[in-house]
């Protein structure tokens, strides 16, 4: 390299012939720079790889801008592609943005040295494009944009520092010539590591990521069984049609979506088992295949989180098939001192369920289908645990992998040592949906609907307040079963003004829900939903 090197390009003094080692200023003064850029780019896209591959696959920046792209083109574009390159089309894709890249950093390098900061805001504005085009895609989760925001911060710091770090400076003197040469020695070392540690993370991040895409690719093949015992059938009347109220039951990419889980564990499922452990006279262990064999069942239950605040949106209605976890206890017969089930996710989350409610005849089951597909890798892919009655905290472990039988008083589950409950049976609640709070609203006749639920008792009654009238009796849509929420409506003859709509729910024992404002801990919120409507 050091021999393509003249001095004489360079403005200054020019150095006299000696046994000096060549002089260190570049023969075209754009290309320390620009591999200064390039240098830093690799950096920064090989972790963001690295970072996609743990924390969020399929969301690094180069494949985000292809989608970006494959989004944007003109459909006479995709079928030129297609039409060349056939299905090696993605990966023409990929090559043309990552020399996109590398030509871009290139120029960004050279500007960086040249005119500060001009290379740090292109790293940032191309930096932001992949964050854009990340959290765009669809079901992307804040945590898509993790790997460009990575890529765009690395790059963009790299850059700085290379530039200020190694900008050349007036020509040296003869005297300067060892320390340019030390210079030059320095910049290919920190150039050079910075590209390395990102070639390593890429490749990594390339192999994490396969792993990941390898068990979508398993759950997208699977066929689950049908049912031994299909759900009930889903009564016309359970649903009250009015537009904006929640779907009666809630498609699985709009099911709200809990859990500690920053990476969502993809299970090989022909890897997975469940152990039934702890104070049992038979320890079982099922794996994936024996566990489909078995007749499963399936049936529809509401779901609902602990943290789901008065009129909050952290509860879903699901149709899901598995298996009575009562049935794989009794094979494993718990001792008679047991009280509680310690459920274990592979990542080492616990809930602790009390024995009854998965031994009575409820519907606690192994789950490994949702709505009519096997369980969403986000939902606990290839079995969790759906329980009615309970929070999910105390019972809807996913990616579950152990049940041991205990006692309240010997374990402790994962949020109860947070100061949550150690049982959590879900409260009597109810939602207005329709109208939205805030919405404007004309007068006359206005249809008010929501949700009620008692999930495991059912629901009797829902009546609606206006200001502070009197409780109307809304007509309630049929039950589905006692596990799920029912739908409400009443129509209001809404005079002009600002009013407020208040619900509250009746469950099938009588209870009367609370008015009583309760924060959502240790044991889940009360109180009763109003929202504010503008009548016009
Ligand atoms: N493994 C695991 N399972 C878990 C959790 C978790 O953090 N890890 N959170 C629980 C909580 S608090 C709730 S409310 C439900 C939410 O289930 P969903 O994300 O399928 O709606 O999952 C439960 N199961
Ligand atoms: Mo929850």
């Amino acid at each position: 390299m050091a021999s393509r090197e003249a001095p004489s390009q360079q403005p200054g003094p020019t150095p006299q012939p000696g046994p000096t080692p060549p002089h260190p200023t570049p023969l075209r003064p754009w290309r320390r720079p620009a591999l200064a850029g390039v240098a830093a780019a690799l950096a920064g896209l090989g972790l963001a790889e690295l970072t996609a591959g743990l924390f969020a696959p399929n969301a690094g920046p180069i494949l985000a801008i292809g989608a970006l792209i494959i989004d944007l083109s003109p459909a006479w574009l995709k079928d030129l592609v297609i039409s060349l390159f056939g299905t090696a089309d993605k990966a023409v894709l990929i090559v043309c943005v990552g020399l996109a890249a590398a030509l871009l950093s290139a120029v960004a390098g050279v500007l960086e040295f040249r005119r500060p900061p001009a290379g740090r805001v292109i790293a940032i504005v191309f930096g932001s494009l992949a964050v854009f085009a990340a959290v765009t895609r669809a079901n992307a989760t804040a945590i898509d944009a993790l790997p460009s925001v990575v890529a765009m911060v690395v790059t963009a710091v790299l850059i700085t520092v290379f530039a200020t770090k190694f900008r050349v400076r007036p020509a040296p003197a003869e005297a300067d010539q060892a320390a340019g040469a030390i210079d030059r020695r320095r910049f290919l070392a920190w150039t050079g590591v910075s590209a390395g540690v990102g070639i390593l993370a890429a490749v990594g991040g390339q192999l994490l990521q396969a792993g990941a895409r390898a068990a979508d690719a398993a759950r997208a093949r699977l066929t689950l069984p049908a049912p031994a015992v299909p759900a009930a059938p889903i009564p016309a009347g359970a649903s009250v049609d009015v537009p904006g109220l929640a779907p009666l039951i809630t498609p699985n990419d709009a099911f709200y979506r809990i859990d500690t889980a920053l990476r969502v564990p993809r299970i090989d499922a022909s890897q997975w088992t469940l152990k039934v452990t702890g104070m049992v006279e038979n320890e079982i262990e099922i794996d994936f295949v024996e566990l489909l064999a078995l007749p499963l069942e399936e049936s529809t239950t509401t779901l609902a989180c602990v943290s789901n605040e008065v009129g909050g949106d952290l509860i879903g209605n699901a149709t899901w098939l598995g298996y009575p976890i009562r049935k794989l206890l009794a094979r494993a017969r718990p001792t008679s001192d047991a009280d509680m089930v310690l459920s274990r996710s592979q990542d080492g989350w616990t809930a602790s369920t009390p024995l009854d409610a998965l031994t009575d005849d409820r519907n606690a089951i192994l789950a490994v289908g949702m709505n009519g597909v096997a369980l969403p890798l986000e939902h606990g892919y290839p079995v969790r645990m759906v329980v009615p009655g309970l929070y999910g905290y105390v019972s809807a472990t996913k990616w579950v992998v152990e049940l041991k039988l205990t006692r309240f008083d010997r374990e402790v589950a994962y949020w109860s040592t947070r100061g949550w409950s150690e049982r959590g049976p879900i409260k009597l609640s109810s939602r207005i949906d329709v109208p939205r709070a805030g919405a404007p609203v004309a007068s006359g006749p206005v249809t008010v609907a929501g949700v009620a639920w008692a999930q495991h008792t059912g629901i009797r009654a829902v009546e609606v307040q206006v200001d502070d009238g009197d409780w109307n009796t809304a007509t309630l849509a049929d039950a589905i079963s006692a596990d799920t929420w029912r739908q409400w409506k009443w129509s209001w003859d809404a005079p002009a003004g600002e009013h407020t709509l208040r619900v509250r729910a009746t469950d099938a024992d009588g209870l009367v829900q609370t008015s009583a404002r309760r924060a959502v801990a240790p044991d889940g919120a009360t109180g009763l939903h109003d929202i504010t409507v503008r009548v016009g």
